[in-house]
């Protein structure tokens, strides 16, 4: 009784910022964690975010990941993720 956990039972909610060089492979380790599968990249134009699931401790934790495209990080675009992943 009480082993199932439900999805929903959220714990704590993480922002993550991937800030890096061009090609760095910033959208690669993105994909990889969100999927766990290496897919093929075209250069970033604006941002992608992505919702991961995690456990620490038996607590769940559910972490939004934004990949920006940092060559440009004046931009309108880039400007949004960083407000939003506050
Ligand atoms: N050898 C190697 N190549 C990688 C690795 N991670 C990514 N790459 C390659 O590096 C290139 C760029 O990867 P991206 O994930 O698009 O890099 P990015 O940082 O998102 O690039 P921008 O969006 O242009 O800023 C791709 O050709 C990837 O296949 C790695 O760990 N090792
Ligand atoms: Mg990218």
């Amino acid at each position: 009784m009480g082993q199932h956990e439900s999805k929903s039972s959220v714990e704590a909610r993480v922002q993550v910022l991937l800030l890096g060089l061009d090609n760095a492979g910033k959208s690669t380790l993105l994909y990889k964690m969100k999927h766990n599968v290496g897919v093929s990249t075209v250069p970033t134009i604006g941002f992608n975010v992505e919702m991961l699931d995690a456990r620490k401790n038996r607590k769940h934790i559910s972490v939004t990941v934004w990949d920006v495209d940092s060559s440009n990080l004046f931009a309108p675009t880039a400007n949004l993720a960083v407000i939003l992943c506050k």
